[in-house]
């Protein structure tokens, strides 16, 4: 070969190497080699071997995981050998004196401790699976160039259950997914065992992610049948060996749709014979099966109800079913009823609330973080903290259906965060969210926190580059829900992107605006449900034409010649009367209302002085203009990146930035427009005009957008 075609040849294969390796694919699991040759030197010396204790599946993948990533770190090979300084990790229980007493005594299921002792890094995990999340800590630590030599942690995960819900259909389309399609391939499943179902384990199990469900809420019965059972046994052997269980979406008909039974009513004996025989089925193929997840009398789901029988009666039938095999049912409690009058914003609690102490001891219920439905900014649902007998567990969404979808950078910690500090009261002062949710508050022993999933078959799994952040955010969480928003940022950052420090304090600064800049380009002042119909993708707070007045907009900002919001206090719906008194009393009057909550409880009139001296009105404009000022800000602060980001990520997260400064204005325009037809008021002067009337944002068209089948 003559020394151009090698060169051309060569320059070839490391840009292809170049482009694989910046993909976004390995997500924060980068583990390239550490540039600061200080800091790798430094961990050549501390870590001359690895030794993993035992030989079980789980400890396999630890001793794999530590072996790949410290040949990465390093770039070199270390294994077992007789060197003096190195990893030893295990079973506390199987490390003899290495691991004192008193250090076991501390340790909890899947809990682990490290520390450092005679020159080696200690790993001791209460079980297999703490092992594994401790190996994972410490590789934590070392892709973000941690002191190794002085290590003194001890980590219990303070939530039992942490599972991603995906919904996923059978047919691979993914509900409200915005990274492609479903990463589970039925069809070719339990043969073809695609090598990204062992990334996706490795990942989870990154950040603590025990379980997933991976099937849409909104249920297949086919997924019961014998040769899906099979192909999700399959999945199931894939995440074993990282700790993770599989769990179903439990479609309550399906002892009619598969069973060919004449009812599914869960008092009738055939019909509990049927789950009960289905139960044994799924453990005889998955003898770790998790359990069930059942979306029932909601939005067109079958469920108890269709017999005259309670959420509490139905969720019971299918516990007592998975009871003899540990297995679970986490019942949600996202339910909403046209023939019902109430507020929606009322109805989970109105449902709920009378059936608390009603449910087994293996029933969890699944309440979203708010009322409404994952809205960009949402109070927290009166639910948590009304239910002081039953395991309540949180319902995040990861995937973005109402804060921008899969083009909008919106660093979702920040909202995790303020949902679990908000204090409900429900225990006077101190009963924050994260209480209920870890069970400390009720003594609770069965918690759990669940996050729709934003994965996908996209390359880099999420679509947007940073919405791996929202899914790491939500793992870090789950484990411990008292960790700061701005400390899992910087975790994130520190491990995606190994820039200097200065440009990662940006990044970390984009995520830390970002939630409040969409909230104000959005739904400024606690407007909430004003976007398009069904895609939910886009501004329509005209939306007044749906089959239920509750999927319209103008059921929920209530604009009028008056004001504008929805009453939610003792002359509207009284919606507030379902918290508890201290909680009420915060949000019950308009002068103190919190500002970023106001419109979700009042109907306010649009010349009210709000506590800063302007109107509602200029209040309002004001919002939706700095959201843009807001998106423009993360847009210079990315440019600013360019010259330390490799250029595919750079390029594509700066792609759909562009996308979001747009689509930022066009919400802002059509919903000052559309507002400014009752307020009557003028536009602050100082700030650009709309670019177009109001008829121009109505008629606005577009087939494309995510979720919905294209049609004029
Ligand atoms: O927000 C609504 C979504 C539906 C979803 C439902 C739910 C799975 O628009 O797509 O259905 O919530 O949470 O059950």
């Amino acid at each position: 070969m003559n020394i151009k075609l090698f060169a051309l040849t060569l320059a070839f294969f490391c840009s292809f190497y170049w482009l694989k390796a910046d993909d976004g694919y390995r997500l924060w699991l980068r583990y390239d080699k550490i540039a600061d040759a200080g800091v790798r030197e430094n961990y050549k010396k501390q870590i001359q071997f690895i030794q993993v204790i035992g030989d079980s599946p789980i400890l396999q993948s630890a001793r794999k995981e530590l072996e790949s990533g410290l040949a990465g770190f390093l770039g070199i090979n270390i294994s077992e050998n007789s060197a003096e300084n190195g990893i030893v990790a295990g079973v506390a229980e199987s490390m003899g004196a290495l691991v004192l007493p008193e250090k076991k005594s501390e340790l909890r299921s899947e809990g682990y401790v490290i520390f450092n002792k005679n020159n080696k890094i200690v790993v001791a995990g209460f079980d297999e699976k703490g092992t594994l999340y401790g190996c994972f800590h410490l590789l934590r630590l070392m892709g973000q160039h941690a002191d190794l030599s002085r290590l003194d942690i001890l980590e219990n995960p303070k939530v039992q259950i942490r599972v991603l819900n995906h919904w996923d259909n059978l047919d691979r389309t993914v509900e409200r997914g915005y990274a492609g399609f479903s990463i589970w391939n039925w069809h070719q499943l339990p043969h073809y065992i695609d090598p990204r179902y062992t990334d996706y384990a490795r990942a989870n199990a990154s950040i603590g992610i025990n379980g997933a469900v991976v099937t849409n809420v909104n249920a297949n019965a086919l997924v019961f049948r014998r040769d899906y059972l099979e192909k999700a046994a399959a999945l199931a052997d894939v995440f074993r060996p990282y700790g993770i269980k599989i769990y179903l979406t439990a479609r309550f008909s399906s002892p009619i749709e598969l069973g060919g039974l004449k009812t599914a009513d869960p008092l009738d004996p055939i019909v509990q014979r049927w789950w009960q025989k289905k139960a044994k089925e799924i453990y005889s193929l998955i003898p770790n099966f998790g359990g069930f997840l059942v979306k029932a009398n909601s939005e067109g789901q079958p469920g108890p109800q269709d017999y005259g029988r309670s959420h509490a009666e139905g969720a019971n039938m299918l516990a007592r079913a998975l009871a003899p095999y540990g297995g679970v049912v986490m019942w949600r409690a996202f339910v909403y009823s046209h023939e019902t009058p109430a507020d929606r914003f009322k109805q989970a609690f109105m449902e709920f609330k009378p059936l608390d102490g009603q449910f087994d001891d293996n029933v969890l219920i699944q309440v979203k973080n708010g009322p409404i439905d994952f809205q960009p900014r949402e109070p927290v649902s009166p639910l948590f903290g009304a239910m002081p007998q039953t395991p309540v567990i949180m319902e995040f969404q990861i995937t973005k259906e109402y804060l921008g979808q899969g083009t909008h950078l919106v660093g979702l910690a920040s909202m995790y965060e303020e949902v679990l500090r908000t204090d409900t009261y429900a225990k006077g002062p101190g009963s924050t969210v994260a209480k209920i949710v870890d069970g400390s508050l009720f003594n609770h022993k069965k918690t759990g926190m669940a996050g729709v999933a934003n994965i996908g078959t996209d390359r880099n799994w999420t679509g947007h580059l940073f919405g791996q952040a929202d899914w790491y955010a939500f793992g870090r969480l789950a484990w411990d829900p008292y960790m700061a928003a701005s400390d899992i940022f910087k975790e994130w950052t520190q491990l995606t992107f190994p820039v200097s420090e200065k440009a990662q304090q940006t990044i970390v600064d984009m995520l830390k605006n970002s939630h409040e800049a969409c909230v104000n380009y959005m739904t400024p002042l606690g407007l909430h449900h004003i976007m398009a119909a069904d895609h939910h993708y886009g501004p329509g707070p005209w939306v007044d034409q749906m089959p239920r007045a509750d999927w319209t907009s103008v059921y929920y900002h209530k604009a009028d010649s008056l004001g504008l919001g929805f009453d939610r206090t003792t002359t509207g719906s009284d919606a507030l009367g379902q918290y508890a008194s201290a909680f009420c009393k915060q949000y019950v009057n308009q002068e103190t209302c919190p500002p970023e909550f106001l419109l979700w409880f009042h109907h306010v009139p649009w010349s009210k002085q709000l506590a800063n001296g302007k109107t509602l009105w200029e209040n309002l404009c004001r919002d939706y203009y700095k959201g843009i000022a807001q998106v423009a800000l993360m847009k210079k602060q990315w440019q600013s990146l360019e010259s330390e980001i490799d250029p595919e990520r750079f390029q594509s997260v700066w792609m759909h930035l562009t996308i979001q400064e747009k689509e930022a204005i066009w919400w802002r325009d059509a919903c000052v427009t559309y507002f400014q037809q009752f307020s009557k008021m003028a536009i602050p002067a100082d700030l650009e005009q709309p670019l177009h009337d109001l008829e121009y944002y109505e008629k606005l068209n577009y087939p494309y957008a995510p979720g919905i089948r294209p049609r004029w």
